[in-house]
């Protein structure tokens, strides 16, 4: 859930809401422990090694990304806190028997804003495969209507004011080991088997509902 992994320092890596083999054959546990015990492991404690210095003022780590965005000098802790919350993030928009279609609230907006769900899965898929080297491609909601985007390296719709609903990681890290270079048959995948659409729902709900 959104507000669960807004923490505050020194922070801890969150753990998987499922078992390190829950995705296979998928996402196998090979690729799971390095994504996430060295990958995700490395995000964090690079955070709480840059931070440490500074006066921690209590802030949570959307603030931190938000006061670090931009700045000077500030691009290792925007990064590395960035990339904290985007896997934290991440790992829930995945589960065991994932795939299959939203519904609800959710389904309307799509159908409203993409006209059908079809139109959106492929801006998905198009904006995970066609982002260039690193990065993230989003389905977000900004305030009136959903967006697809993709973004580069650690960056996130949080910094356009934006709440995420879903994310794909399309860094090499998140699918060299299981399908090598075919970044395409990793998202086709993540689409089919893997998105775990109630969580994208509550994020939905979660924004448009109070
Ligand atoms: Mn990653």
């Amino acid at each position: 859930m959104a507000n669960n992994i807004n923490l505050k320092i020194p922070f801890s890596l969150q753990d998987l809401p499922y078992s390190i083999d829950a995705l296979e054959p998928y996402v196998t546990s090979n690729t799971l422990s390095f994504h996430h015990g060295k990958h995700h492991a490395a995000y964090v404690n690079n955070l709480n090694n840059l931070i440490k210095a500074e006066k921690a003022n209590g802030e949570d780590l959307e603030q931190i990304i938000l006061n670090s965005y931009n700045k000077l000098g500030e691009e290792p802790v925007f990064n590395n806190a960035a990339q904290v919350w985007n896997h934290n993030f991440f790992w829930n928009c995945m589960k065991q028997n994932g795939g299959g279609a939203p519904s609800g609230l959710l389904l309307d907006q799509i159908i409203k804003d993409f006209g059908s769900l079809d139109r959106c899965i492929e801006d998905i898929k198009a904006a995970a495969a066609g982002q260039f080297g690193s990065g993230w491609a989003w389905l977000a909601w900004d305030g009136s209507k959903l967006l697809v985007s993709k973004t580069l390296n650690a960056a996130l719709p949080l910094i356009h004011s934006q709440k995420a609903l879903l994310t794909i990681d399309v860094w090499e890290h998140a699918y060299y080991l299981d399908y090598q270079n075919k970044r395409v048959d990793y998202i086709d995948v993540f689409i089919k088997n893997l998105i775990n659409w109630t969580f994208v729902e509550e994020n939905f709900k979660s924004c448009v509902v109070s």
